[in-house]
This record gives C-alpha cells, structure tokens and sequence, in this order.
C-alpha cells in the first residue's frame, strides 16, 4: 500500500501547506496556519519533516523574546509529534529591502543585512539540528541590462556564500549548503538560473566542499530542460545534497503543482533514479495548494505528493525486475556505456591504427522504443 511511513524521509516546507493562495492577481483565499498545527498534520499524513525560512515561523522584526516564545512552542510540537527538521532556509526576497537582492544588491549595506539575517538563522538550524541549509536567491537578479554587473554580483555571491560557509566551519556545525536555481520570477533573470550554472560557481569557491544543489522540478522545466538528467549531472558531481519536488506543466510561471502533477514521465524516471542513484537525502516538497483549496483539499494535496512519490517507487521497482527490461536493456546496450572507451593501459596509437566498418555500425537499429514502451506500461500500470 502506498500509506508513507517515517523512513520514506518525506518533508515539506512550512510555506507549502502554509501558503494563503496570495498571487500577483488575486488576495489570499486562506487563513494563516498555525506552525504548530502544520507540525501535527504533517506527523499524522506520515511526513518525516518540515523546513521554514526564518520569517515563515518567526515574522519579520520580532524582538528576541518574541523569537525564543515562538521557537519554543514549536520546539514542544516537534518533540510531541518526533517530526524532524531535516532542513531550514533564509527569506532574502519577501521585504521591500531585498528588492534588488539580498546577497548581490547593488547597495552594500543591504548585502550586510542579508548576511546577518543568513548568520543568524544558521545558528537557529543548528539548534534545531538541521544538516542542509538551503539559500535560493530569488531575487538576486536583475529586470534591464546596465544595472546589475554581472561579474561583480557574482564575486558578491562567491564572498556571501564563503562566508557562510567559513562560519559554518568555525562553529563546528555538521551542516552543509544547497543553493537553489530558478531561471527567473521574481527576477526577470535570476542568477545561478539552472542546475548547471550553480554547479560551474561552486567550483568557484572557496569553501565548496561542503556546497551543493537544491534543484527544483519545476525550476529546471520552467528553462525547459530535463530534470531528471539535471540530477543525474548533480549526483554524478557528488553535489546533490537536497531536492524540492513538485510538478510543473511546460515552460511557464512556477506552478508549484503537487509532486506527480505535471510530467509524469520525467517524474517517473526521477523517482527511479532517486531511489537507485545513491541519493539519500529526504525527499521534499516544495508545492503550493492551489488557491481553489480550503484546508481539506491543502491536506489532500499534501498527501497526494507522497502517494505519487510511493506509487511511482513501486512502478519504478516494477519496471527494473521486470525479465522484459533486462532484455530489452540489454538489446538497447544501455551497460555498454559503462565500459571505458580505451582499455587499461592502452595508448592512443592502438586506437589510431583500428578501424570500423561504419556502413555496419550506422545500420544497426539501437532498439530504444521498445524500452521505452515497457517503461510506459509500466508507469501506467499495464503490465
Ligand atoms: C520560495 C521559492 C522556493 C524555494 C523556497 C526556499 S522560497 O517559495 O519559490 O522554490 O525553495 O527559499
Ligand atoms: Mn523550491
Ligand atoms: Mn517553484
Ligand atoms: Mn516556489
């Protein structure tokens, strides 16, 4: 059955069951939620845990009492209900201050006040033993050409990001950082826009060793590119240390739509890859209830991302024991690829001095669509 336990490592963001339904067109169609009762849901459906930004759980401008008050009666839920927080990340795009960016804004003292407010909520992490800390620059970007150098706000990221990476360090903390892309909105353009570009700039770092990847479903497809090969590349550089799933339909504004919602194929060649790739973080939902919704259908939806992530588990599974696929993987040479182009020790010249007879070569069929109707029956459950 697909009911989700503790050890599927499920979690969601607090801003995700929480979001009013406030769009650039239309007011709030909810009332706010209790993070408190958000801990107590989450537990019942089964999740495993929850994140917030700073400001999703302490608002913006509490005084410290108000913070410790809030801190500690969340602290009593999450020990009440033994829901983790695998997780937390800095709002650097919701206040005015933060319009052009929080990490790259053109004026200096803005850049101070980010990094205090990322410092200061990475000690809260600690204490709540978060071990991913996640920073999406959403509004480090820019709407016209002359005003943002480029360069110079990427030198401001790389200084922001070592920085907090050097105090992670100096503290001791066993935490490490995911940058989240997004190729635009709220930004016209944003920076570090996909997977691939976050990935070039950390290799830009000081401190990278301990940065990686927070890619997004949605993010990825908003630039049309394939998700699951964009995590693939993550893994494949050791960087994938987090991941926001949902779905999203085609190049479009963010749909945050519920994880299975959206391309259901390139979901399912995710979930096949997660689960046999080696990744072994949780498995986070970055969605948004669409504004339609009250509280029950929030829940619905909530539930409805973990029902999708165990029903294309198991379809996944299915497909990979199936003796069909193993045939049909072996007629498209898919293990072939796995094998080293020039052997051991071999040198350019024996390669120099071979030839292929490439009339044969170019006649041989690769055999792909058959694969790829087993992975459809599968997916789709005949079989
Ligand atoms: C915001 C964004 C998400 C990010 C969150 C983390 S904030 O909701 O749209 O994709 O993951 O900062
Ligand atoms: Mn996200
Ligand atoms: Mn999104
Ligand atoms: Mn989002």
């Amino acid at each position: 059955d697909f009911t989700p336990k503790r050890e599927d490592k499920f979690s969601f963001g607090l801003w995700t069951v929480g979001w009013l339904g406030r769009d650039p067109f239309g007011e709030a169609t909810r009332s706010p939620l209790d993070p408190v009762e958000a801990v107590h849901r989450l537990s019942d459906l089964g999740a495993h845990g929850i994140t917030f930004h700073d400001d999703d759980l302490v608002p913006f401008g509490s005084d410290s009492t108000e913070r410790s008050a809030i801190v500690s009666r969340f602290r009593g839920a999450l020990d009440e209900t033994g829901l983790a927080v695998p997780m937390v990340t800095t709002n650097l795009f919701s206040h005015p201050v933060f319009k052009d960016g929080g990490f790259t804004a053109n004026d200096r003292d803005v850049r101070r006040f980010a990094l205090r407010k990322v410092l200061r909520n990475v000690e809260l992490a600690a204490e709540l033993g978060a071990q991913t800390f996640v920073a999406w620059g959403g509004r480090e970007g820019s709407e016209s050409g002359a005003a943002k150098d480029v360069r110079a706000a990427l030198d401001r990221y790389r200084e922001a990001v070592d920085t907090v990476c050097a105090f992670i360090k100096e503290r001791g903390y066993d935490m490490k950082l995911a940058l989240e892309p997004k190729p635009n909105e709220p930004r016209g353009d944003i920076l570090l826009p996909t997977v691939g570009h976050a990935l070039a700039f950390i290799n830009e770092l000081e401190h990278g060793d301990i940065v990686g990847v927070n890619p997004e479903v949605g993010h990825e497809q908003m630039a049309g590119l394939n998700f699951a090969h964009g995590i693939a590349q993550a893994l494949w550089a050791g960087k994938l240390f987090h991941i926001d799933l949902n779905g999203q339909s085609g190049i479009k504004y963010d749909q945050d739509l519920r994880f299975g919602a959206g391309d259901v194929r390139n979901a399912f060649f995710l979930v096949d890859l997660l689960e046999n790739g080696g990744y072994e973080g949780p498995r986070h939902f970055d969605f948004k209830p669409p504004r339609t919704e009250d509280y029950d259908g929030v829940w619905a939806s909530a539930a409805g991302c973990m029902r999708n992530y165990l029903i294309l588990k198991e379809r996944a599974a299915a497909f990979r024991a199936d003796p069909r696929v193993k045939e049909a993987l072996e007629a498209a040479r898919v293990a072939e690829l796995s094998t080293p182009t020039l052997n051991a020790g071999e040198s350019v010249s024996d390669l120099l001095s071979e030839d292929l007879d490439v009339e044969a070569a170019a006649a041989r069929g690769m055999h792909f669509e058959r694969l790829d109707q087993l992975a459809m029956d599968h997916l789709l459950g005949v079989n």
